[in-house]
């Protein structure tokens, strides 16, 4: 297993380029068609022609591997059809092998289902194959990342500092983003962990990575070999448990919270706190597309091996290629990372609000509550994140558990009613606070009633309303003046 990509790749010039590879089957972006002479393959493909390659693929999808097999034997367009990876994903996914956490994986979906090894893999000349639809996955986990993370404007990056004081934190910088460059040195886990260091050590420890739970020996073998245009992602929240990791500062512990961030209110939830922490790894082109984090909690994300980047907006902005509906509730984004660097970053790019910067191995990035962020890994990597609740965000994370506890997630199911637990235990431990707080979710509530009128006809649709879209005032500072 390789486990040793270059690790500067991303700042190397030489890798500017769009460099794409020429598709291993010959396939061609559908416009190649008006410029190709000699046959058109999709013209043996008889009455399927009247469908359009996006419903062809999706009809593969209800195919057993079987049929799957037996159809790509017909002709070379539904052999091109027949061989995208994603519908050997699905079949992989449903099959035995899906609920398996130990296998080997042979560098791609459909080889690993079919038990190929890399000489028994098909090569049939598919060049007069026409199709986006087969064509841009490949391009999507072909780009070259660095065309799109080097020459960050420098109004966009985002601040980097040794360290920062609480005082500092709380006072000035809890409500933006920033990167710190001498935080986590300490930390035994940024000494010692590497992906060989974790192989060796918890090689046999089942990890969830999205829909899976592989053994970190299976998930390393999948890293390191996939041509996945957006791969499994490695993000498990019970890792300190299943690698027995001590928390917290003292002898023998794994790491432990920078002090910086300050108290995080939700411990007051102690054990009945929503999931807060993950473990995070993947290879390079992996990551998180646009999303707000869960709750309204702020976040570190530190990274022990590999490079990120990050794209940020505030938590009024309006995202170029991510659509929001109207109660928050969901977000619609390109289907992958890829697509969204291709479509909308240099748009995106260009917006004031827009914050980007590289947080590279030993450095450690603060995500501010409800800021948007998408994060690509340019490295193979390994991250430890952390959610919290500092006291400056309290309001927001009660107006958020107030007013959308249809949105609120990472509770234990029976914890039917967060907003008053977390206010019980405020009043219990931290009056004070609670009061300050509530003061702030009072206030965000006064500037929404002036905003859409406050008479009884309303009241309902202010009330749906309020759980609803959240935007800024041109006074003052943005982030305080948000409305939930
Ligand atoms: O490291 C990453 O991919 C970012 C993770 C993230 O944004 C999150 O955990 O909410
Ligand atoms: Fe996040």
């Amino acid at each position: 297993m390789n486990l040793g990509r270059d690790p500067s790749s991303h700042q190397d010039d030489s890798s500017l380029g769009p460099s794409i590879p020429s598709h291993p089957l010959g396939i061609k972006p559908l416009g190649n068609k008006y410029f190709a002479a000699g046959v058109d393959a999709r013209k043996s493909i008889g009455s399927l022609q009247v469908l359009p390659d996006e419903m062809l693929m999706q009809l593969l999808e209800y195919m057993d591997r079987r049929t799957l097999k037996l159809l790509g034997y017909t002709c070379k367009f539904l052999f091109a059809c027949c061989m995208a990876d994603d519908v050997w994903k699905t079949i992989f996914l449903q099959s035995d092998l899906g609920n398996k956490s130990s296998f080997e994986w042979r560098g791609s979906w459909r080889a690993t289902v079919l038990g190929l090894s890399h000489e028994q893999r098909a090569r049939v000349d598919c060049s007069n194959v026409f199709s986006d639809v087969l064509h841009r996955p490949f391009v999507c986990s072909h780009i070259t990342l660095s065309q799109y993370t080097k020459n960050i404007p420098a109004a966009n990056e985002i601040d980097r500092f040794e360290d920062l004081s609480y005082e500092d934190f709380a006072g000035k910088w809890s409500k933006k983003p920033f990167i710190l460059t001498k935080c986590i040195q300490d930390w035994p886990v940024t000494k010692s962990w590497t992906l060989k260091s974790l192989l060796s050590e918890y090689g046999r420890v089942v990890f969830r990575a999205e829909a899976v739970d592989w053994t970190f020996t299976s998930y390393l073998q999948y890293m390191c070999d996939n041509q996945d245009e957006s791969p499994l992602y490695l993000f498990d929240r019970k890792f300190a448990e299943k690698m027995s990791l001590q928390i917290g500062k003292g002898e023998g512990t794994a790491y432990w919270k920078p002090d910086c961030f300050g108290p995080d209110l939700f411990e007051l939830l102690g054990a009945e706190r929503p999931a807060h922490r993950w473990l995070i790894i993947g290879p390079e082109r992996s990551g998180s597309t646009f999303h707000k984090d869960p709750n309204a909690t702020s976040a570190w994300n530190a990274v022990i091996q590999g490079a990120k980047y990050w794209i940020m907006f505030p938590p009024t902005a309006s995202v170029p290629g991510v659509l929001v509906s109207k109660d928050s509730s969901e977000v619609t984004s390109p289907l992958s990372i890829a697509e969204w660097l291709l479509e909308f970053h240099a748009e995106a790019r260009k917006l004031p609000e827009c914050r980007e910067g590289i947080c590279m191995a030993g450095e450690i990035l603060h995500v501010p509550s409800c800021w948007w962020h998408l994060v690509v890994n340019l490295e193979d990597g390994i991250a430890l994140t952390e959610n919290f609740v500092p006291q400056s965000q309290l309001g927001s994370v009660l107006s958020f558990l107030k007013d959308k506890s249809d949105q609120v997630s990472g509770f234990e199911r029976d914890i039917t009613d967060p907003y008053r637990l977390f206010v019980e235990r405020l009043r219990e431990e931290r009056p004070g606070l609670l009061a300050e707080g509530l003061r702030q979710l009072a206030e965000k509530k006064r500037r929404w009633d002036a905003v859409v009128g406050d008479d009884d006809s309303r009241g309902e649709q202010r009330q749906k309303k309020s759980t609803g879209f959240s935007f800024g005032f041109a006074f003052g500072d943005a982030e305080e003046d948000e409305i939930f």
